[in-house]
């Protein structure tokens, strides 16, 4: 119950110019006393050949009885034989393990040095007495389990071993034994206070030196923000070690229920992030932390809480540098014991106070001269008690500059800000209306993004315009964490687990391999820091930003005819400060004959750290010109031909009324359909549409051919489309009217009885010949949905089948393109009335539906293509509120028409 034992105290982490050695590569490792063979370190072993990684959310894979676990306890022995390299001063020296999962006992040359606990935590051991030149043996006992593990259930793989960097350090007597920089900034004059502990510091570029330990100083100075993240580089030294360090000059405050950062509120656009590589599971590599850095700063995040333990150091240097907001979160998750009704949870139990107070100091020891940082918090799911109290005192003990942040804490009781996490609209909208507890309000989680959603972020956006002390949030979460394996990503269960909880760890805005999914597009978009809109009188350019004005901006617009550019220009865009807004009048536009679509973008006028210059940091969209009516087509007559009726130049079943042939193509289709391969949201817990949907049978619908009428002037089909065992259903009239080779159809759709459910999709489905390009003409490049669609622009794309899917790790309705005007492919060319939704797959709903994994999805000789009048939105039920109202498909009366026409010879 007790944390490790035997390491030195705590202290920041840095290098410096002493001496080190890294002791990170191959060492020799064995499972359980097996044989020896070679191991990498930093890794986990089950993902070297030994055991195998296991997924549970909130339950203990383990019977919960603290402190103890099982007697089957797999245990890593590990062994590294090192040289001291030539020159190694005799000096006091200490190892250092930057994560050992779940505990190592540490032996040097045969001296028990001790034990680390606290798996995402650093331990550093005094070993200057026991180095000798060569042959230095150093071995380490992990095992998988120990009391720790009950303080480590967040909801991640189970994996083990020394999973972090290991090093040698020396540390000079007389040395910087730690430091710490205070680094504050006063908004209303300009200037920095800067002071230091543990050394002399200097700063050239500030024209400070030495600086004495103890003494502050107050200089005119260029403030940190995520937004701005100036650093300024300095030293920290002694006669016997020089420290080398960035400074940010930053001060968080909270003020009249607001948290501000430089007197400015801040609002938080945030992910959260675990350390996830479908390789190497939490042993991220540095050039991979980086892409998700430059993966969040191109698509406007500007805050990361670090769900849910410290991450390797060098990405808080990377948040430092490039700019992002964090909540730094201790190692601290008991969630299974929330299975108990939270019976004997460590969280309130004295014995283990000083496990939760010994991970709370090493972590902000550690952390504590990051500038990025501007709340520390406790931990994640571990109800409340006098533990979770005793870390936040000692937290503001140590470091009054940062408020404290822990969601667990409802009453607010020892925290500094009020989180909560999946709060509904509603009740954030509540929350906001009453100031609950006088504090800022974040949403330290919310919009789930597992599978295809999360649907209704800008809803919250709105919300946290809204009301000053809403302090936006922290998307759930950052990545899916899916294991490469066998062609496709694992996901719990797929190694045989006995209990796990599937591909709920598949919740992320980035892939496994780290491709954006739409997800991260709709991030991107909403939560813009410049806002683009039209108005009366023109264009209107908002500021979003918290800190800087718009001087690194570019504005370009242009202007497209049904989707062709015919004008572009420059936009003079008046010099604005944070959260200002400028109105400017439309540039000089041609006349058009399509719809007229004005686009403006803001971009990087020159390059940024994060991005090249012109990379696009917000876009709007503004219809300057309408389209022009479409005339529906008619005139031609309906003929008998033996065994089929021509209709210009579609072709008939007389008997079943469905159209067999457009012009040379073979279809079979179009016909009424109302299913979709649920997506995890829909098959979450909180409303599940799911299983509403499949007690109605709309996975197996009926048509039935009530009457086939012929016209001189086409055809009408009437139908009733039903599930088995079910009185209600769909009464479903298709009217065919031709001219030339236009092939009109429209559907009118009439619920006949009492539907029980919502609908997931009001359209019809139809199969082409094989087919691979795509072009259309509305909403793209990238799918959207009823409450998903801001990144989606109007323009003309094109793309192809294959393309056009989204590969969710585990396979969903995926792929939606929305608002189309016109759409070609195979062979034909469909027209809306005025738009339709689109997908198109080389598998069915059902292939889709049966699929667990994107490779048992195998493409067909066909295309299957749907049309949509409209799909059920996405929400976030599969954490979190469900669809909302306005998004929500209900049986109704509709109609719906398209038409068809032979692509070949149009342009
Ligand atoms: C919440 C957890 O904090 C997070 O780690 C993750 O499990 C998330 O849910 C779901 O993916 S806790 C939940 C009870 C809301």
């Amino acid at each position: 119950m007790g944390p490790g034992f035997g390491s030195v105290a705590p202290r920041s982490f840095f290098t410096s110019d002493a001496a080190s050695l890294s002791l990170d590569g191959t060492w020799d490792f064995r499972l359980d006393e097996g044989d020896w063979g070679a191991i990498t370190v930093p890794g986990h072993w089950q993902l070297q050949g030994h055991g195998s990684p296991a997924y549970t959310n909130v339950r203990y894979p383990f019977p919960v009885e603290p402190p103890f676990v099982p007697s089957d306890n797999p245990t890593g022995d590990y062994r590294l034989v090192f040289d001291l390299p030539e020159n190694w001063p005799d000096e006091p020296a200490v190892l250092r393990f930057d994560g050992v999962d779940s505990c190592g006992l540490i032996c040097l040359n045969d001296v028990e040095l001790g034990v680390t606990r606290g798996s995402r935590l650093p331990a550093e051991f005094e070993v200057g007495h026991l180095l000798r030149p060569s042959g230095n043996v150093l071995t380490v006992r992990v095992h998988q389990w120990s009391a720790g593990s009950y303080l480590e259930d967040q909801d991640m793989w189970w994996m083990s071993g020394i999973f972090r960097s290991v090093a040698l350090l020396s540390r000079p007597r007389g040395g910087v034994a730690d430091y710490e920089i205070h680094a504050s900034y006063d908004h209303v004059t300009g200037s920095g206070t800067l002071s230091v502990e543990g050394g002399l510091l200097s700063v050239p570029e500030l024209e400070v030196t030495d600086l004495l330990p103890g003494q502050s100083f107050s200089l005119a100075v260029e403030p940190w923000s995520a937004e701005s993240p100036r650093l300024y580089d300095g030293v920290v030294h002694t006669d016997a070690e020089r420290v080398p360090v960035r400074i940010g000059f930053r001060t968080v405050e909270i003020s009249d229920g607001v948290l501000t950062v430089n007197g400015s509120r801040v609002v938080f656009r945030g992910v959260n992030r675990h350390e996830h590589h479908p390789r190497f599971g939490r042993a991220v590599p540095r050039e991979v932390a980086l892409q998700d850095v430059l993966l969040m700063k191109r698509h406007n995040v500007n805050a990361v809480r670090t769900s849910h333990y410290p991450p390797d150091p060098y990405f808080l240097s990377l948040c430092d540098e490039y700019g992002l907001w964090v909540i730094d979160e201790c190692d601290l998750e008991t969630h299974g014991f929330g299975e108990l009704g939270w019976a004997g949870n460590p969280s309130d139990d004295p014995r283990w106070a000083e496990s939760y107070v010994d991970r709370m100091r090493r972590m902000v020891e550690r952390d504590k001269n990051h500038p990025s940082i501007v709340l520390w918090s406790l931990g994640n799911e571990s109800h409340t008690g006098r533990n979770l109290a005793a870390m936040a005192s000692w937290t503001r003990d140590r470091d009054p500059s940062r408020p404290v942040h822990y969601e667990g804490d409802f009453a607010c009781e020892y925290v500094d800000v009020y989180s909560r996490m999946y709060a509904s609209h509603d009740e954030v909208e509540q929350i906001g209306r009453e100031h609950a507890h006088g504090l800022p309000f974040i949403l330290c989680e919310f919009a789930h993004a597992m599978g295809n959603g999360p649907g209704g972020m800008i809803e919250y956006r709105e919300l946290f315009e809204r009301y000053e002390h809403v302090q936006g949030g922290f998307i759930w979460e950052w990545i899916d964490h899916g294991l490469e394996r066998d062609g496709h990503f694992a996901y719990g269960g797929d190694f045989g687990e006995p209990l796990h909880d599937g591909n709920f760890v598949i919740d992320g805005l980035v892939f496994p391999d780290r491709t954006p999914s739409p997800g991260l597009a709709e991030f991107g978009k909403v939560f813009e820091p410049i806002r683009i809109t039209g108005t009366e009188a023109g264009i209107r350019v908002e500021s979003f930003y918290d800190h800087v004005g718009m001087d690194h901006l570019r504005f370009d617009w242009v202007y497209e005819d049904d989707g062709v550019e015919v004008a572009s220009g420059t936009l003079e865009v008046p010099r604005t400060t944070a959260g200002a807004r400028a109105d400017i009048a439309l540039p000089e536009l041609p006349a058009v004959s399509g719809e007229g679509w004005l686009t403006v973008r803001a971009s990087l006028a020159a390059p940024a750290s994060w991005a090249d210059a012109g990379h696009v940091v917000a876009w709007g969209q503004i219809l300057v010109a309408e389209p022009p009516p479409a005339t529906p087509p008619g005139g031609v007559e309906l003929v008998h031909l033996g065994a089929v009726l021509r209709h210009g130049i579609g072709e008939f079943d007389p008997v079943t009324g469905l159209l067999t042939k457009l012009g040379e193509l073979t279809l079979d289709g179009p016909r009424l359909d109302l299913w979709r391969a649920p997506t995890d949201n829909d098959r979450g817990s909180d409303h599940p549409e799911e299983r509403a949907w499949r007690d109605a049978g709309l996975h197996r619908l009926q048509h039935r051919v009530v009457d086939v009428e012929t016209h001189p002037s086409g055809l009408v089909v009437h139908t009733r489309v039903a599930p088995p065992a079910w009185g209600f259903g769909m009464l479903a009239d298709y009217h065919w009217t031709a001219d030339g080779d236009r092939l009109h159809l429209r559907v009118d759709i009439t619920p006949d009885g009492e539907w029980p459910c919502t609908l997931p999709r009001l359209g019809l489905r139809m199969a082409l010949p094989a087919a691979d390009a795509v072009e259309w003409f509305g909403r793209g490049p990238g799918e959207a949905y009823a409450d998903s669609r801001q990144a989606a622009r109007i323009g003309r794309f094109t793309s192809t089948v294959d393309a056009l899917q989204t590969p969710y790790v585990f396979p969903q309705e995926n792929g939606n393109r929305a608002d189309a005007r016109w759409l070609r492919i195979g062979g034909v060319h469909i027209e809306g009335e005025p738009v339709f939704d689109f997908t198109a797959r080389r598998w069915t709903s059902e292939d889709l539906d049966a699929a667990r994994h994107t490779d048992d999805l195998v493409p067909g000789d066909r295309v299957h293509l749907n049309l949509d009048l409209a799909q059920h939105g996405l929400g976030t039920a599969s954490c979190g509120p469900g669809v909302l109202p306005q998004y929500r498909l209900h049986a109704r009366k509709a109609s719906f028409a398209v038409t068809f026409v032979p692509a070949s010879g149009r342009s």
